[in-house]
């Protein structure tokens, strides 16, 4: 069989050889042999049955009603065409027209995009992140970073809780000391969990059943829906709830490819992203709530929730990360933080 590490390689390599052959003299669309459908690539970070994908095959459903069928989203999950940084470069490259580019992987590239992983950040509550999350302003900042690389900026959502695993609970920066703890690929998160006192790894996602196997790494973090679907439990018997930070991830698509759209085109897709973040938090809640059940009742992990005066000894820890933010990410970033922390929304 082949190697679990080499598969998302040895696929990305071939999807791109397609990719680059689907590609035609208009790299706004593509077309199907009677020319009249138009299809849009989306291209998820994660597989199928994930949160990225539910919201997918929403978007796809409501571009097809308002369209009359005309135009056709193609889902590409996660492993048929690369890592998250080889997606947001295929958008930049007009192979694939739109796809998911969570800040998490991005802030590598945009580093202002590093304010949605900072920890403690957003309020508790679901619906006050959801009304930050969606503040015009703050949307319209991003944006203007995201064009910078070519990129359109579509939305912004909350894929729920970020948990921690590893081989004990992690109930205090005492437990993280010398752990190797697995993070995306953004400098931010490696500064943070730094100082937590973990020794961050930062890796692609395909990689980190394969580093837990291999022992490379001792945890990681991810929400529970994902925890389940990447089968990471089977490696990692504690899983820990801080409730310190939530996967947010962003929709991308060329900057070119959104401003050349037709405009009925144009017109279709802003409409079908209206209703997407609060669909998708609704589907959200019910998939990690469901997907946790399964992982308390395996009976493989242990499951322990942070105290309030446990999460505020990581909040302490957290608050000077918003100035290395800050120094990463330049005044913009600045501006973004001071728009998250105005307490007016
Ligand atoms: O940990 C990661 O890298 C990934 N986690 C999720 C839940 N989605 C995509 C991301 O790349």
């Amino acid at each position: 069989m082949m190697p679990r590490l080499l598969q998302p390689i040895i696929l990305t390599a071939a999807a791109s050889l397609w990719l680059a052959a689907c590609s035609d003299s208009d790299p706004t669309v593509s077309r199907n042999d009677d020319q009249s459908t138009v299809i849009w690539r989306f291209a998820l970070e994660e597989i199928g049955g994930s949160v990225q994908d539910a919201y997918a095959q929403e978007f796809r459903n409501r571009i097809r009603d308002a369209s009359g069928g005309r135009v056709q989203v193609e889902i590409y999950p996660y492993g048929s065409i690369g890592t998250s940084p080889q997606l947001t470069q295929l958008v930049q490259d007009n192979r694939v027209h739109l796809a998911f580019a969570s800040p998490g992987h991005l802030a590598g590239v945009i580093p202002e995009a590093g304010v949605l992983s900072l920890h403690f950040l957003l309020p508790d509550d679901d619906e006050a992140a959801a009304r930050k999350l969606s503040d015009p302003t703050l949307r319209s900042l991003l944006s203007e970073h995201y064009e910078e690389q070519g990129l359109q900026l579509l939305d912004v959502i909350n894929e729920g809780w970020m948990t921690w695993t590893a081989g004990h609970p992690l109930l205090t920066p005492e437990d993280f000391a010398g752990l190797r703890m697995r993070t995306m690929m953004s400098p931010i998160l490696s500064d943070i969990y730094q100082a937590y006192g973990a020794e961050p790894v930062p890796m692609p996602y395909s990689e980190v059943y394969s580093a837990l196997q291999l022992n490379q790494i001792d945890g990681q973090t991810n929400p529970a829906f994902a925890v389940l679907e990447m089968k990471f439990h089977e490696l990692q018997p504690a899983m820990t709830l801080p409730r310190a930070s939530r996967f947010i991830s962003t929709v991308i698509s060329g900057h070119q490819w959104y401003q050349q759209l037709p405009d009925d085109q144009r017109q279709w897709l802003d409409e079908a992203l209206v209703p997407m973040a609060p669909f998708i938090q609704q589907a959200q809640q019910t998939i990690n709530s469901e997907r946790l059940r399964k992982l308390q009742e395996s009976g493989r992990v242990t499951v322990t929730e942070l105290t309030e005066e446990q999460r505020n000894r990581f909040r302490e820890l957290s608050l000077p990360l918003r100035q290395t933010y800050v120094e990463r990410a330049g005044p913009g970033g600045k501006q973004l933080l001071d728009q998250l922390l105005k307490d007016d929304q």
